[in-house]
């Protein structure tokens, strides 16, 4: 048990884009995902974001639910577009009151706002600029985090500058199958570094504007195994581990980027000349711009097999491994141990003053049964598995502050549209119903149990084997 500690603070998650919808309403400009998913062919489902949960209508509804499920936290992000319609320059008014009702009415009702400053959705009219692969995107970002921060930062003491700047460069830029669909390599480095300055460069001004507040950026972290003992797989290991943990936390923790990928890089080609060209004398000093906490997005481990076949080195080909054929809807292998993994490497390799799990969740498609009732077990086991890994961590000494389920509610999953459902409340696309699943009235549970234990700490007796009392 963690004793004496701060009460840990319990939440769900979501993003503009995959609930919002009112894709053009009040003044709203257009988003590169607004963009992408109006492209025939780039959605699994044909299905856009014009809608999605109807959020921007229902807002007042989505946090009743909120305070039903007994909430500390809800982690939202803002569409730049609905800001500043054209990325810079003149404000949407109407815009901004959205969020500005959304803040107070999470107040209203005891839920903390924690504001994702980018979740993806780069206005268009910066795209039709260049985008993130231009360094002027960086002084665009910085403008619009001025504009929100001042309007919004006397009430909202959390932000998050950026979420997964690994997949906006990577899914967005080298693999495309994320807005805006481009496949470049260069492209995809320069997304990523002007996303981690463009983070640093807004840190001073998030703070000037809203005094006391929490500074942090969030970041899909996966852990990474080989799967056998061969150096060839060792070393398939290091580069994924490179690719997606290191070449964003060393930068964010002064270390600079990783030399050994800066190397592999080099020798892929991906940068002119094999050197970091769009890096600028101050830009690691900027990025490693001292920070409150760090937000992990956790999902799953990686087992890295090398390209190559491996030389037989009288080792085991393969390591096994147990239960990893137990897989969520979408495919990811559940892997609850993973989070402990990530959390303690982070905290011991990084030390961040504290962490917080911005994400975690998973996606099944449970349905309502004939009695209106979504029986998710599934979700609620996922859950408590990955609260005890969670739990075990803080219990090592890892600075854990929060947990953020993804997510709050079923929405748009980008390039799978509709197809995968990761809320704790199902969402009738057709009808706009809410219904909270059984998962939704376990965490209900369980955080007031948390809330009731004798003993304040990060964790309370209401743990692993905390069995939902099926109220309804
Ligand atoms: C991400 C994004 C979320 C996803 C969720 C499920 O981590 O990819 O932050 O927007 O919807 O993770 O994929």
């Amino acid at each position: 048990m963690v004793k004496g500690a701060q009460r840990m603070l319990w939440g769900a998650a979501t993003s503009s884009y995959q609930i919002e919808g009112a894709w053009n309403e009040d003044g709203k400009g257009e988003s590169i995902w607004d963009r992408y998913a109006h492209t025939p062919g780039r959605i699994k489902d044909g299905k856009t974001g014009d809608v999605a949960c109807d959020h921007y209508h229902r807002y007042k509804e989505d946090v009743a639910l909120m305070k039903r499920i007994g909430l500390d936290a809800y982690r939202f992000s803002i569409a730049w577009p609905r800001v500043l319609p054209e990325g810079r320059g003149a404000t949407n008014a109407r815009g901004l009151d959205f969020y500005d009702r959304l803040v107070d009415e999470l107040l209203a009702n005891d839920v903390l706002p924690f504001v994702t400053l980018y979740h993806w959705d780069l206005p268009q009219a910066l795209q039709d600029r260049g985008g993130w692969p231009q360094r002027e995107t960086v002084a665009a970002f910085v403008e619009y985090t001025d504009v929100v921060t001042k309007a919004l930062g006397d009430r909202v003491k959390h932000w998050i500058t950026h979420n997964e700047p690994w997949c906006a460069a990577v899914l967005g830029q080298l693999i495309g199958v994320h807005a805006p669909g481009a496949r470049d390599a260069e492209s995809a480095l320069r997304t990523a570094h002007h996303l981690l300055l463009s983070h640093g460069a807004a840190v001073p001004v998030i703070r000037a504007n809203s005094p006391d507040a929490e500074v942090g950026i969030t970041l899909n972290l996966i852990p990474a195994v080989p799967a056998s003992g061969s150096a060839a797989d060792y070393d398939a290991c290091r580069q994924y581990d490179g690719h997606i943990n290191r070449w964003f936390l060393d930068p964010l923790y002064g270390r600079d980027y990783p030399s050994d990928m800066v190397r592999d890089y080099g020798r892929k080609g991906y940068m002119p000349d094999g050197e970091l060209v769009f890096v600028e004398a101050d830009d690691y000093r900027t990025i490693a711009a001292p920070c409150d906490f760090l937000g992990i997005n956790y999902y799953m481990r990686e087992i890295c097999r090398s390209d190559d076949v491996a030389e037989e080195e009288n080792l085991p080909r393969e390591i096994p491994v147990p239960g990893s054929e137990l897989r969520t809807d979408i495919g990811w292998e559940i892997y609850s141990e993973g989070l402990f993994d990530i959390l303690y490497r982070v905290h011991a390799t990084y030390r961040p003053p504290k962490l917080y799990i911005t994400e975690n969740g998973c996606s099944y498609g449970d349905a309502p049964d004939a009695d209106g009732r979504v029986r998710d077990e599934r979700r609620i086991a996922y859950l408590r598995d990955h609260f005890a890994a969670a739990r075990r961590a803080a219990e090592q000494g890892v600075p854990l502050a929060g947990y953020f389920v993804w997510s709050l509610m079923d929405n748009f999953e980008w390039g799978e549209g509709y197809t995968q459902r990761f809320g704790l409340v199902w969402i009738d696309y057709e009808t706009g119903e809410r219904i909270l699943k059984d998962s939704a009235y376990w965490y209900a549970d369980f955080i007031e149990g948390t809330r009731t234990a004798l003993t304040s700490t990060l964790f309370s007796g209401a743990w692993p084997g905390y069995v939902h009392n099926g109220a309804g």
